[in-house]
């Protein structure tokens, strides 16, 4: 918990915003691979919605944000253009990266994304490089990188906090701790009982919160984007949060005790979201749902956009892999 105090109400409707329209993509991109439209590998970020929604609100459009495979909250919530977006992800010629990333490569420089990895752990140091290139450069830019509960077992990751920490590098590493890994749970590989204490260890701030309370989660990434930007150095920031569908599409949850899984649907942060922002006044039910229907809306333009543009050319395998045919 932090001691700041609460968005306003125009910021709580665009973690709103934000946060419907990762639920709407997420439900359109399961439907769309079942009927067999795309065909792809799918990591669902349901029940992690509000996570990078309300981090992204207190980022400017030039920070940078990497994500991994389940990145495609991370992605919506920086900003990126629904229709390149939605292309990139059906591998088509008119996305983001030409089609040549795919879903689990998805990047867009000029929305803050330089870099989205399938390699778990591997965006840390990545990010100490982008805050490096920051502070030379002295932009300004802080540098948010997203990892999961089982990605702070890998080296690289204590490698990233002790390198980030001695250089005091305007870094904010959250790890989205949904309670497993692949089908791991946490306990079986996790030896910390927080993972924020892992901060400790490297003299970094560190601050963990609930990932599913839109003011919990907005306080915290608040407090550690301030301090990236004031330099005051990196921060480890802990969101406790779960993921409602498993690793990847097709997993059945076996290893879930139906307990858990009965409690986490109980506190699903999307309609607890939803009215709680009635409770408090800050919109109507009328008001939220127009949120949502303009939101499908532009998803669905951005569908039939991707659906319709073709598979990138084979002449393009070639290309943007060596340095002479980039210009680099
Ligand atoms: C270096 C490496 N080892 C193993 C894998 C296989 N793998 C893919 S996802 C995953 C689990 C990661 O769990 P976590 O960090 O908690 O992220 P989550 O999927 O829960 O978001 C593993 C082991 C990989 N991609 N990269
Ligand atoms: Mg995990």
């Amino acid at each position: 918990m932090t001691e700041l105090t609460s968005p306003d109400t125009s910021v709580l409707l665009e973690i709103y915003r934000k946060a419907t329209l990762i639920k709407i993509a997420d439900d359109r991109f399961i439907e769309l691979i079942k009927a067999g439209q795309i065909a792809s590998p799918y990591y669902s970020p349901r029940g992690q919605e509000l996570v990078p929604s309300a981090i992204s609100v207190n980022l400017r459009a030039d920070d940078y944000v990497i994500t991994t495979y389940r990145g495609i909250h991370d992605q919506l919530a920086k900003g990126i253009p629904l229709k390149p977006f939605v292309a990139e992800f059906m591998g088509k010629a008119t996305g983001t990266c030409k089609g040549k990333g795919g879903p689990m490569h998805i990047t867009h420089l000029a929305s803050g994304l330089p870099v989205t990895t399938g390699i778990v752990g591997s965006g840390l140091p990545i990010a100490n490089g982008l805050a490096w290139a920051a502070l030379l450069k002295k932009s300004g830019q802080v540098t948010v990188v997203n990892f999961g509960d089982g990605a702070s077992n890998i080296g690289a990751f204590h490698e990233a906090l002790n390198l980030a920490s001695v250089w005091n590098l305007p870094v904010v590493f959250v790890c989205q701790n949904n309670g497993y890994a692949e089908h791991t749970k946490y306990e079986y590989g996790t030896g910390a009982r927080d993972i924020v204490d892992r901060a400790i260890g490297y003299g970094m701030h560190g601050i963990q919160c609930n990932g599913n309370d839109a003011v919990d989660m907005y306080c915290a990434a608040r407090e550690a984007i301030e301090r990236a930007r004031n330099g005051q150095g990196p921060t480890l920031l802990e969101a406790k949060t779960f993921r409602f569908r498993g690793h990847l599409l097709g997993d059945d949850g076996h290893y879930i005790a139906k307990e858990i899984m009965d409690a986490a649907v109980a506190a699903d942060p999307m309609p607890a979201f939803n009215q709680w922002l009635i409770a408090e006044g800050h919109a109507t039910a009328e008001q939220l749902q127009a949120i949502e229907d303009e939101n499908r809306a532009q998803f669905e333009e951005a569908v039939e956009f991707g659906l319709s543009s073709p598979y990138p050319d084979v002449s393009e395998l070639g290309r943007d892999v060596y340095a002479e045919e980039t210009g680099v």
